[in-house]
C-alpha cells in the first residue's frame, strides 16, 4: 500500500475494507445501527478489546458457509475434505506467522483465556506441588492471574508477582530475586493491556531457563501489531486471540513446544482427539488434534488464517510503526492536558494503547461523555484489578489503536476528553 507522508501505509485506502468505520453512533443502542438519533461519526478506539474485521476476512468466512460448510475430519465426502484441508492449512498459516516449527505446535482454542487454562490444567495441575512456585507479574491480565491463582490453591504451589515500577516497567531485580530454582512456570504478558508496557520476554526467558523453569508469554496485545517469533522470544508457551487482530471471535491460539505438548495429558476429552477407543481405555490423536476435542471453530480458524494474510499484506513492521506513531501522538497530546494522569511508560516505549484518568471524573462518566462524541474507548479495570489497586484507582479509561486509526481520530479523542474535563471543572 502507498504511504502518504505521515503513515507507513495508505490508511485511507485500508479503511475502505472496514465499512463499520463509516457508521455513525448516537442512537438507541438496543436497536444497533438503527437509532433515530444516529448523528456523530464513529471513532473506534477500543481495539485492544476487539478489533474490526475487514471485508476480505468476512468474505472468506462467508465463502466457507456458502460453499463448503461441513464438519472436519469426519466425512469422506467432498465438502468435509475441503473444510478439513482449509482448517488444517489454517494451522500451518499460524505456525508460519509466529515462527513455530509446524502445525503440531499450534493448538486452536476459543481465545487466549482458554489457551492459558489449557496449560494450567493439562500441565499445571499434573505437575505442580507445594515445593514449586509460579511467577507472574503485577500487570497480568486476569486470564493468567486468576487461572494460576486457582492452580496454586489446588496444588499448593506458591504464586508470586514481579513488581511493577512507578514508570510502569517491570522491576527486573525483583524478577531475578523471584525466579529461582523452585520456579516451575513464569507467565508474563508480552504487552500490558493497561500500561502498554512492552515486557522483555527474551531476558525473562533466559532467567527462567537458567533455573530450568518454563515460560508462557501472553501475546494477546502483541501478535496483532508487531512481528512475533516464538523461537526468537525463546518461550515455551505463547497465546493470542483472533478477535484482536482483524479475525473473528471464537478462535485463539496456544503455541507450545512440541516435546512439552507431547508430554501433556489432554485438557478436554471426547471426539476428534482420540485415536482408538475401547470400553476400557482410549488413546490420543497426534498433535495438535489431541488438544482440539469436539467440533472445532472451523469457520473461525479459516477466518483467522485470512486475517493473518490480511495483516501480512500490510506488513507487521509497518503496523508496528503505525501503532507507535499513534500511541506516541496520543500520549503527547493527552500529557499536555491539565488534570490528565496517564499510566505506563513514555509514549515512545509503549504498545498502541493509552490508559488514563481525568481528575475528578469517574472513568465511566468520562467514557460515557466520549461516547456522546462518537469516541469508543474502554472504561473499567481492563481485567487487571490488582494492578489498578496498585495504581490507587478503581478504574481507568483506555484508548487503543489499530491499523485503520488516524491522527485525526486521536485529535477527536483529545477534544472530547478536554470537553469532559471542562464540564466537570
Ligand atoms: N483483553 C481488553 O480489553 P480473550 O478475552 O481470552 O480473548 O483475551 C484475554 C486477554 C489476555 N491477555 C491480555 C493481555 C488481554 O488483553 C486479554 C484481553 C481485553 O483488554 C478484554 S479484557
Amino acid at each position: 500500500m502507498e504511504a502518504p507522508e505521515q503513515y507507513p501505509f495508505d490508511v485511507a485506502a485500508l479503511r475502505a475494507d472496514f465499512p463499520i468505520l463509516e457508521r455513525s453512533v448516537g442512537g438507541d443502542p438496543t436497536t444497533p445501527g438503527e437509532g433515530p438519533d444516529d448523528d456523530v461519526d464513529l471513532v473506534y478506539l477500543d481495539n485492544a478489546a476487539t478489533s474490526h474485521t475487514p471485508d476480505p476476512v468476512v468474505e472468506t468466512i462467508a465463502d466457507y458457509y456458502r460453499t463448503y460448510n461441513s464438519n472436519v475430519h469426519r466425512g469422506i465426502h467432498q465438502l468435509s475434505q475441503e473444510a478439513s484441508v482449509a482448517y488444517e492449512d489454517a494451522h500451518d498459516t499460524v505456525a508460519d506467522f509466529i515462527g513455530a516449527a509446524g502445525r503440531e505446535e499450534v493448538i486452536f482454542t476459543k481465545n487466549t483465556t482458554e489457551a492459558m487454562n489449557l496449560v494450567a490444567y493439562a500441565w499445571g495441575l499434573e505437575t505442580l506441588g507445594p515445593e514449586d512456585n509460579v511467577v507472574l507479574t503485577e500487570m497480568e491480565h486476569h486470564a493468567s492471574l486468576v487461572t494460576w491463582q486457582q492452580i496454586g490453591a489446588r496444588t499448593g504451589a506458591d504464586v508470586r508477582y514481579i513488581e511493577v515500577e512507578a514508570d510502569g516497567t517491570l522491576d527486573m531485580d525483583d524478577a531475578a530475586a523471584k525466579i529461582d530454582d523452585d520456579t516451575a512456570m513464569v507467565s508474563v504478558v508480552h504487552i500490558s493491556n493497561t500500561l502498554g508496557t512492552v515486557n522483555p520476554i527474551r531476558e525473562l526467558a533466559s532467567m527462567t531457563h537458567a533455573h530450568d523453569g518454563l515460560i508462557f508469554a501472553d501475546g494477546a496485545q502483541s501478535v496483532p501489531n508487531r512481528p512475533v517469533d516464538v523461537v526468537d522470544l525463546d518461550v515455551d508457551f505463547f497465546a493470542f486471540s483472533g478477535h484482536k487482530m482483524c479475525g473473528p471471535t471464537g478462535i485463539g491460539v496456544l503455541y507450545g513446544r512440541q516435546a512439552l505438548l507431547e508430554s501433556m495429558q489432554p485438557y478436554l476429552y471426547g471426539g476428534e482427539m482420540i485415536r482408538k477407543v475401547t470400553f476400557e481405555e482410549s488413546t490420543w490423536e497426534d498433535l495438535p488434534w489431541k488438544f482440539e476435542a469436539g467440533t472445532p471453530s472451523i469457520a473461525q480458524g479459516i477466518g483467522l488464517a485470512a486475517a493473518i494474510d490480511y495483516l501480512e499484506s500490510i506488513g507487521l513492521e509497518r503496523i508496528e510503526a503505525h501503532e507507535e506513531l499513534l500511541a506516541e501522538y496520543a500520549h503527547e497530546q493527552l500529557s499536555d492536558l491539565d488534570g490528565v494522569e496517564i499510566y505506563g511508560p513514555g509514549g515512545d516505549e509503549r504498545g498502541g494503547l493509552v490508559a488514563f484518568n481525568v481528575d475528578g471524573v469517574h472513568a465511566h462518566d468520562l467514557s460515557s461523555i466520549l461516547n456522546d462524541y462518537g469516541v469508543a474507548v474502554r472504561a473499567g479495570d481492563h481485567c487487571t484489578q490488582p494492578l489498578h489497586d496498585k495504581l490507587g484507582v478503581a478504574a481507568s479509561v483506555r484508548a487503543s489503536f489499530y491499523v485503520y486509526n488516524t491522527v485525526e481520530e486521536v485529535d477527536a479523542l483529545v477534544e472530547a476528553v478536554t470537553a469532559a474535563r471542562d464540564l466537570f471543572a
